[in-house]
Order: structure tokens, then sequence, then C-alpha cells
């Protein structure tokens, strides 16, 4: 049954009625500018087929009462107890329900009305895989109250009120890249955000050309850990840079140029965390003319150095996804593999010539299988739109 149907069905069984409205908020996709966003660069992302889905009703309840589908589990909480992140009964929020109790706290700290709602919810974005589960829940939620509350924000207003949400109440210090994705997503686009401005514009994609999507099954652990440490390293260049470039306020701000003269002034780690961010960004400010020139074997092999400089560099790959990515770029139709999102598992993204996609993803999913036992799940994906209103 179509995830839809299911909520429906669900919802009426939990709640005695059929849903008032349905949400849809998408994952998301990186093809290139990774670990960026938080240093000002450009990020290339697109929305994928894969979202969490939301069914709604108003209620006159003073909590809001949500089903987690995935998780089987309950949560009900008001305005008052999420600002102590625990339920309407006093007991601590289970750690899937802090997203939409974030939401809701950065809606009220953003003066908005929460009305109570009866919700439930489930996602086909895999989570922990590096395509922005987290998000799309945070977005169809801001969308659920929005529809709800009797007021209308821009969808780039809407994601920067969920990265707050995750910044401040989840406590994931993430760049803007993942909810501006689920929030402003458009059907066979990639999108080109630059992440100081906040300005973006939309780029085709061959229509020879398919998005693949690697599931190395690897979930990644410790993670928020590492990604601070990433951030942290990038803060120390600024300060260090600082002291012969005293405009800069962030890895965005130096050249490529400038960074070959000033590096050995960096510490051994700081130095190559840094040149990943200098020269991703130049990767992505160069592949803004490779695509609109429609020079997809250019743009796959900025997709390649992005992999290696993640890997070596930034090092926050993992022998899963290098596995995946080397077996990828060793294929037939192949223009570029990379992972994609924060790393240390999850998936790699592929552009293939579409004719030879099917076969390049047998062959991807049989040669990783063989090389690490695991069973990978791979599957043909397309850009789609945004989070929206269904019903
Ligand atoms: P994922 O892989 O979705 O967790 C994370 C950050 C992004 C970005 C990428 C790396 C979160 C929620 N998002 O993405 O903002 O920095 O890593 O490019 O942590």
């Amino acid at each position: 049954m179509p995830l839809i149907d299911r909520l429906a069905t669900i919802y009426r069984q939990t709640f005695g009625d059929f849903p008032a409205h349905i949400v849809r908020a998408p994952g998301r996709v990186n093809l290139l500018g990774e670990h960026v966003d938080y240093n000002d660069g450009f990020v290339l992302p697109a929305a994928i087929d894969r979202a969490t889905y939301i069914a709604f009703s108003p209620t006159n309840a003073s909590h809001s009462t949500l089903l987690a589908v995935d998780f089987d589990q309950r949560a009900s909480f008001s305005p008052a107890s999420v600002r102590t992140k625990t339920q309407a009964d006093s007991s601590p929020l289970p750690d899937w329900s802090l997203y939409p109790a974030g939401v809701m706290w950065a809606l009220m700290e953003a003066g908005l009305s929460v009305p109570s709602m009866n919700a439930v919810f489930a996602s086909d974005v895999p989570r922990g895989a590096g395509l922005s589960s987290s998000a799309s829940v945070e977005m169809a939620f801001l969308l659920a109250w929005q529809t709800l509350g009797g007021w209308t924000l821009p969808p780039m207003q809407r994601a920067l009120l969920g990265q707050k949400a995750e910044n401040q109440y989840v406590g994931v210090n993430c760049g803007i890249m993942d909810q501006f994705a689920s929030a402003c997503g458009v059907e066979d686009r990639l999108l080109l955000l630059d992440c100081r401005s906040l300005e973006w514009k939309t780029i085709p994609l061959p229509k020879d050309v398919s998005i693949v999507i690697a599931d190395t099954s690897v979930r990644r652990k410790l993670t928020s850990g590492e990604y601070n440490q990433r951030r942290a390293a990038c803060e120390a260049a600024v300060r260090l840079l600082q002291q012969d470039l005293p405009h800069i306020q962030a890895l965005r701000d130096i050249s490529v140029e400038e960074f070959n003269r000033l590096a050995g002034k960096l510490p051994p780690e700081v130095r190559r965390r840094a040149r990943h961010v200098v020269e991703e960004i130049e990767r992505t400010r160069q592949a803004e003319a490779l695509l609109e020139a429609g020079n997809i074997r250019e743009f796959g092999r900025l997709m390649n150095e992005c992999h290696v400089s993640l890997r070596d560099l930034y090092e926050v790959s993992c022998p899963e996804l290098n596995a995946m990515v080397d077996i990828a770029q060793s294929l037939e139709g192949c223009y570029g593999a990379r992972f994609t999102g924060a790393g240390f598992g999850g998936c790699t993204v592929n552009l293939v010539a579409s004719e030879k996609a099917h076969e390049f993803s047998q062959a991807l999913a049989e040669r990783y299988e063989a090389e690490t036992s695991l069973h990978p799940e791979i599957y043909i994906s397309h850009a789609s739109s945004g989070a929206a209103l269904l019903k």
C-alpha cells in the first residue's frame, strides 16, 4: 500500500477519523559542495523522490499528539512542555520527537502560532544515510503548522527556522543546505545555493543523465562529535589566516592561490581540513558553468575529485563508501561518483548515462556485495519538488 494511504488508514485507526491534511517534504542528495555550507560556500543539492509524509488534523486538546509509524511510538507535547523538552505527562521527549518539538519551539520563538494537532507520520528517506531525513521531518512539520497556524512564510524562511530547530533545540550545528533543499526543491532541477547570501538558482540536468543513489547500508555513528570537530577546525583556520588576511570572515573568502601561499602557517590537520573547503568551494564555482554548458564529463570529474578530498583531506569517509565509489567509477556509463552528506557511512551519489543506469545499478550492487558482504540498496532517483501540502 502506498505510504500516504497507509498513513490515512493508521490515522483513522488511531484518532477515529480521516486526516484533514497531508503534507510531504523530501530528503535531498548533494552533488557537489560537501562540508562547505557552514563555511559560507556554495552547494549543489537536489530534493529527491523520497520524503516524509504527515497526515494530520487540528484538535482542541491543549497538546499535540504525534504517532511516529517508523518507531511505533507516540509523543504528546504542548507549547509549555516543549520548553523543558518534556511531554504533556512530564516524561522526557523521545529522541525522534525532538525534531517536531524543535520546530514547534522555533516557531514560538518567531512569534508564530502553533495550534495543537493530531498527527501520524512516516518517512521513506533512510535515517543516518546522508539523505537528510531530519530536515525532511522538520520541513514537513513546519508546513503542517503553517497549514493550521494562519500564517505563511516563504520556503527559505521555513528552511531557516528548521535549521534553528536543529542547531538550538536538537543540538546539531548544521548548515542550511538540507532544510533549503527540502523546502525549495524543484522537479528535474539541481539547486545552486550561495550559503552566505542565500541567493539561489536552478540548473537543469540533461535528460540523458540519471542520478543513482547507492546506500552502503552502513549507518554513521558518533557523527555529531566528528561533525562539530570539523567545524571547529574550519573556524580555527579562519582565525589563524586572519593574521595575514584580516578581512576574511569564512574560508569562502580565500582563493586557492592565497591559501597555497599561507597554508604553511596552519598546523597540519587544520591545513588539510581548510584545503578541502577552499578547493571544494572552487570546484562548485566551476560547476555552474560546466553544467550550464552541459559538460557532464567534466562535472563528473569534479565529483570524483571531491570524493578524494573528503577521503584524504577532510577524513570523513569510511572503507565501505570508498569501495562503493571505486567500483562505481570503474563501471561503464559513470560520469562521476562520490559520497553524499556528512560522511562516515550512508550513501554515494552517482551521475550515470541514463541508458546504462540499470546495468550500472545491478553491477554496482553485485560487486559491492561480493567485496564487502553487505547488501546495498541502489535506486535511480530523480530531482523532485520541495515540501508541499498535498491535501
Ligand atoms: P547530513 O548528511 O544530511 O547529516 C550534514 C549537515 C549539512 C552539511 C553536510 C555536509 C546535518 C543535519 N546536516 O548533512 O548541513 O554540512 O553534513 O555537507 O548535520
